[in-house]
């Protein structure tokens, strides 16, 4: 199998806006769902990716419609890039009936199949085989789609993700297994779950390449994920990406997070990156105050009128949850 090789890409200045417009939209999202959590107005668990963003960003980035993603508890941003309406989402997390599900479930499970979305489950890891089934009916039907697949280093000590991975290596399937190792499985620190350093040298047993790149870095992010893109693509089977990040919050939002020092929350925080991203635009003179200040006021005109729209959504009527129930 070609190993991975540093891939060359440009993006034009539009395209890095729009990518530093995606980071903070996802920010300002979850942001929002954890104040919205304290004044009860969520009814799903909130599991923010806050600190997180580049990775979605990086990797949803250089999609096209017809790629599946298989999302996390963590990965609500995905939702987004992939087309779902923040006003969808929104009403989701509200438990209304406008929401994806029609306020049926939890933000975790709900999927869009129209817009390459898998619903997930609740296990840990369950989504890797089904990813990897993904991968194998796009083969079977000969085209160039791809499912990228996300999940925890937790997940990554499961059977289901050993599986995943053994199938998708022999059969070569179109499959991106994106690995956000944000250090913590709940409160379980990383060197207490795995004897080795990097996730990524798991897919060496499958016969695959696994790389592990700076998860906080959009840029490192995108260009790991058209590499491997391109290899499935073009039938050269899957890639394990580990990106390294730290997750700013708890493990939801009712989890204090008392686990880890102040120390250690602040210097990941000093690697944010958002404003890592908009010093490279500023320096580069793609981002400019006026341009900085259209985009934030983009995102609080979207981020208010989605939370309005849930908040006069109306709840389903109690026979509505008998519908939908099996398909067509
Ligand atoms: C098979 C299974 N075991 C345990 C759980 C309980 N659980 C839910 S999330 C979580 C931690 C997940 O950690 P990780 O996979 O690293 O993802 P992260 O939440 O850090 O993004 C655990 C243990 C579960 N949902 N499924």
């Amino acid at each position: 199998m070609p190993p991975i090789k540093r891939t060359k890409f440009k993006l034009a200045h539009d395209q890095l806006l729009e990518m530093f417009f995606w980071l903070k939209l996802i920010r300002a999202f979850d942001e929002r769902l954890s104040t919205l959590v304290k004044q009860g107005k969520v009814r799903s668990g909130v599991y923010t990716g806050i600190g997180q963003e580049a990775i979605i960003v990086g990797t949803c980035f250089a999609l096209r419609k017809e790629d599946f993603i298989c999302p996390l508890h963590r990965d609500l941003g995905s939702f987004l890039m992939k087309g779902v309406e923040p006003r969808a989402m929104m009403s989701q997390m509200f438990g209304k009936a406008t929401g994806l599900s029609k306020g049926r479930d939890s933000a975790l499970h709900s999927g869009v199949t129209e817009l390459g979305i898998f619903g997930n489950t609740s296990m840990l890891g369950a989504n890797l085989p089904v990813a990897a089934g993904l991968g194998l009916t796009f083969k079977m039907e000969k085209t160039d789609n791809v499912v990228v697949a996300y999940f925890g280093e937790g997940a990554s000590n499961v059977g289901d993700f050993h599986e995943a991975l053994n199938f998708a290596g022999v059969q070569r399937l179109p499959v991106l297994f994106i690995c956000e190792n944000n250090q913590y499985a709940y409160s379980v620190p990383v060197e207490k779950s795995m004897a080795i350093d990097d996730v990524a040298d798991r897919a060496e047993s499958y016969g695959f390449d696994g790389v592990a790149i700076n998860g906080n870095d959009v840029l490192a992010v995108y260009q790991a994920t058209q590499g491997a893109l391109r290899r499935a693509r073009e039938g050269d089977g899957p890639t394990l990406i580990e990106c390294k990040t730290y997750r700013w919050h708890g493990h939801s939002e009712h989890d204090k997070a008392f686990y880890r020092t102040e120390e250690e929350l602040l210097q990941w925080k000093s690697r944010d990156p958002i404003p890592v991203f908009q010093r490279y635009l500023q320096d580069k003179k793609v981002l400019t105050d006026q341009k900085l200040a259209g985009i934030e006021q983009r995102i609080a005109k979207e981020i208010e009128e989605a939370e309005a729209f849930a908040e006069r959504s109306p709840f389903p009527e109690g026979p509505e949850a008998l519908e939908d129930l099996y398909a067509p």
